[in-house]
């Protein structure tokens, strides 16, 4: 089984709680705060490996955390970071979110590294919170959490040229005598069944061809091996359809050639309009006329560039190549998808995502959310300082507009996490 699909979970590291404390020393008394930052939670970074061909690596795990950040010390010493996690994929990895299916990443080239969760940043200790009237501040911030996300990843293989035709019309042959790669080759259709990549060094230039497992009609209705396997060839700049014109196992060349181009345009239309090289393969056991045949029709059809090979005697190999290193060098690369926007939400906390207000049968306005959880954590409810901090807290992050919003009243209990207050207007 080739791995070309995988869910996963990730997460970040949580960054570390701020510190709580006050210098200490033989003969002062009373020293300032000093209690350090917690450290930043691990990202969880994805870099792409060309050594890498499937997702294997995925089979059996299927969720990946990342090192939380320490807490902070005293005599200001920060926490220390939490180690990321870096995960390794193939070039070509496509990474998305599962729930939103938004893109996060395209892997296109080696050693690519993208940041898909990134760590909370650590809680500052209480060294901060000092000023002329708080001079002992007995409280220091929680960290944020790491970010967490269900993933969607998919492989889709790099290559320049893919190789399509209908099963055993030679492609994996072909690929085998223009490139070092020893494709399994056998006198039966679907001898491939997981896309093979060669490269082609042609004068100067070298490029990558796919081989993918032979499609028939009605593939899109998963028929044969489906058209599971066309999203390897979906970025490549040239498609070489291969076609068998001795026609040995009783089949019509030209409706080989149409069904395969109908089953491209039904998978994706794009692919239906990808340039195309025509290959009139196995011409040594063909006769003249029907070589001529097929030629004729699918010029006429508008297709410019068909050549007659014999891939297994290797015959008009020459010229194939030179079209075809020629044609990917002139063709732009295909661009798959629009720009990635930045996701920068993290580190800010913005009004959706901070909290949550919800009522319950109690008339309980109960308060949930990153929000939450992190002024929760960070608040010492027996210091006075620290509960000052927690209700301006509350109004600047725009709780108290909305409770009110939500038609709270003079007396109404609120709740955050196991805190119970009245709200006094
Ligand atoms: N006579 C002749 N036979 C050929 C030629 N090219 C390939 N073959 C034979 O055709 C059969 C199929 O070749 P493959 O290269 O495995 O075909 P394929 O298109 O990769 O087939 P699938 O992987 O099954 O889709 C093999 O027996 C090859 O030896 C050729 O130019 N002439
Ligand atoms: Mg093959």
């Amino acid at each position: 089984m080739f791995y070309d699909h995988a869910k996963i979970y990730v997460k970040a590291g949580d960054g570390g709680p701020g510190c709580v404390s006050f210098h200490t020393e033989k003969f002062v008394t009373n020293g300032g705060p000093d209690g350090g930052d917690g450290g930043k939670g691990g990202d969880v970074v994805f870099v792409a490996s060309s050594r890498l061909t499937t997702l294997q690596n995925f089979r059996f795990k299927h969720k990946f955390v990342a090192a939380d950040g320490a807490k902070g010390m005293n005599r200001k010493m920060y926490g220390r970071g939490g180690e990321d996690l870096v995960i390794g994929v193939p070039v070509g990895t496509i990474i998305k979110d599962a729930n939103s299916g938004k893109l996060l990443a395209d892997l296109t080239e080696d050693k690519e590294r993208v940041v898909i969760a990134k760590g909370g940043k650590g809680g500052a200790g209480n060294m901060h919170y000092a000023n002329a009237v708080r001079q002992a501040p007995r409280f220091a911030r929680a960290g944020i959490p790491g970010e967490e996300k269900e993933l969607q990843i998919e492989l889709k293989l790099i290559a320049d040229v893919g190789l399509v035709g209908y099963p055993n019309a030679g492609k994996s042959t072909l690929l085998s005598v223009m490139t070092a790669a020893k494709p399994k080759i056998a006198d039966y259709p679907f001898t491939t069944i997981e896309p093979v990549l060669g490269v082609v060094q042609n004068y100067d230039i070298s490029y990558v061809i796919a081989d993918i497992p032979g499609i028939i009609e009605n593939a899109h209705q998963g028929a044969g091996m489906g058209h599971d396997f066309l999203r390897h060839i979906e970025r490549t700049r040239l498609l070489v359809h291969v076609v068998d014109v001795s026609a040995t196992d009783g089949r019509d060349p030209i409706d080989d050639f149409n069904s395969i181009n109908d089953e491209l345009i039904q998978f994706n239309e794009e692919l239906g309009k990808r340039p195309q090289v025509v290959v009139a393969n196995k011409c040594d056991a063909a006769s003249q006329e029907e070589i001529d045949l097929f030629v004729e029709e699918v010029k006429a059809q508008g297709y410019e560039d068909v050549y007659v090979i014999s891939a297994a005697s290797r015959i008009g190999l020459k010229e194939l190549t030179d079209k075809i290193t020629e044609l990917v060098t002139k063709l732009p690369p295909v661009v798959l998808h629009d720009k990635i926007e930045e996701d920068e939400k993290i580190y800010k906390f913005e009004k959706e995502d901070q909290f949550k207000i919800e009522i319950d049968e109690e008339n309980v306005f109960e308060i949930t959310g990153t929000w939450a959880k992190v002024v929760m954590e960070s608040t010492n409810f027996s210091d006075p300082d620290s509960l000052s901090y927690f209700q301006r807290s509350m109004i600047n992050a725009g709780v108290i507009d909305a409770l009110k919003e939500a038609g709270i009243q003079e007396g109404d209990t609120v709740r955050i996490g196991d805190l119970e207050f009245d709200y006094v207007e």
